[in-house]
């Protein structure tokens, strides 16, 4: 049990059928903690720290329901992934308006979900980024090690917290300041276009922040660059954590994200770097963040993008690491 996470909205059972469907494959296991997972999904209900107006904090039951849209097979792999145990532990329990207690809650459930699920894989489903500051500073402390971040993103998110406070534009930031990361285990892929100012760019530079542009990315490949990656980061770290901030993506492909952007990255593209990803037994954890549901087109299709992205990590995890 832990007292910090309560049961979803949206909730489905565990059915074996045949065909199977993504809602019939996510075990509930609502504040239930059991150390027999491969994966645990974490529901972090938060967007009043979005510095654009946000829903976000809908976004993990969009995410519950759009699993009846998807099944457990693969045409691509010609794998059925439903072997791989998979738990949905339910949401963060959040404060009405208080965002420090928020992200205090965010961090007890993280720590909770380490203790009694040491093995399983972690996988974070927002809100707006502020979530992933208290999430890594929740896997540094409890585990102590040394943690590479690989950060999907138009933005840096090294804003200053004295302006702009525990919001969504400072996770990055939070952590380097507060000694939980080192700026060269930071690797952000996916910057572009006209959306990060001078001072943030002097920041990165000041910390030592990689920089990966989507441009550069599209001249390497998603499997070169994140074999680069994850070869430079394993000589450095013990664990990576992978955050995805779904405003990586172009504004056509994410309607549904209120800071995504012309000449921002394709849904193809997000999908191959995250299939990379699966890939790598050093990554432990992985967030989704910055969808508003409520933004999203009628036939939800940023919601189902980030479920796609979400179930293309998992099969290659399942492919690669079972
Ligand atoms: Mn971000």
């Amino acid at each position: 049990m832990s007292q910090f996470l309560i049961s979803p909205a949206t909730t489905w059972n565990r059915v074996n059928h045949e065909d199977m469907k993504v809602k019939d494959w996510i075990e509930p296991s609502y504040a239930q903690l059991e150390n027999r997972f491969d994966v645990v999904i974490t529901g972090v209900p938060l967007s009043r720290s979005s510095i654009s107006a946000s829903a976000a904090s809908e976004y993990p039951d969009s995410f519950r329901k759009s699993w009846n849209f998807f099944t457990t097979y693969s045409i691509d792999e010609d794998v059925d992934f439903r072997a791989l145990r998979i738990a949905d532990v339910g949401d963060v329990k959040m404060h009405g308006t208080n965002i420090l207690q928020c992200h205090e809650n965010i961090e007890h459930a993280i720590t909770d979900i380490q203790k009694k699920c040491p093995d399983s894989f972690y996988v974070q489903i927002g809100g707006d980024h502020s979530i992933t500051a208290p999430i890594i500073r929740s896997l540094a402390k409890h585990t102590g090690k040394r943690i590479g971040i690989v950060q999907f993103d138009t933005h840096l998110d090294l804003r200053s917290t004295e302006s702009d406070g525990p919001s969504n534009g400072t996770p990055i930031r939070q952590l380097l300041d507060a000694g939980i990361i080192r700026g060269e285990d930071v690797y952000n892929i996916g910057l572009h276009g006209f959306y990060n100012a001078p001072s943030l760019m002097k920041a990165a530079n000041h910390y030592g922040v990689n920089r990966i542009t989507l441009k550069q990315f599209r001249e390497n490949g998603a499997e070169k660059q994140i074999a680069e990656v994850m070869k430079a980061l394993q000589d450095k770290v013990d664990i990576v954590y992978v955050t995805v901030d779904m405003d990586v993506l172009d504004i056509t492909y994410a309607p549904g994200v209120p800071a995504s952007t012309p000449g921002g990255m394709r849904t193809d593209e997000l999908f191959d770097l995250l299939y990379e990803v699966g890939k790598y037994d050093i990554v432990r954890g992985m967030d989704f963040v910055c969808l508003d549901p409520y933004r999203d087109t009628l036939e939800q299709q940023t919601v189902k993008a980030g479920t796609y992205a979400f179930l293309t990590a998992m099969v290659s995890r399942y492919v690669y690491l079972k």
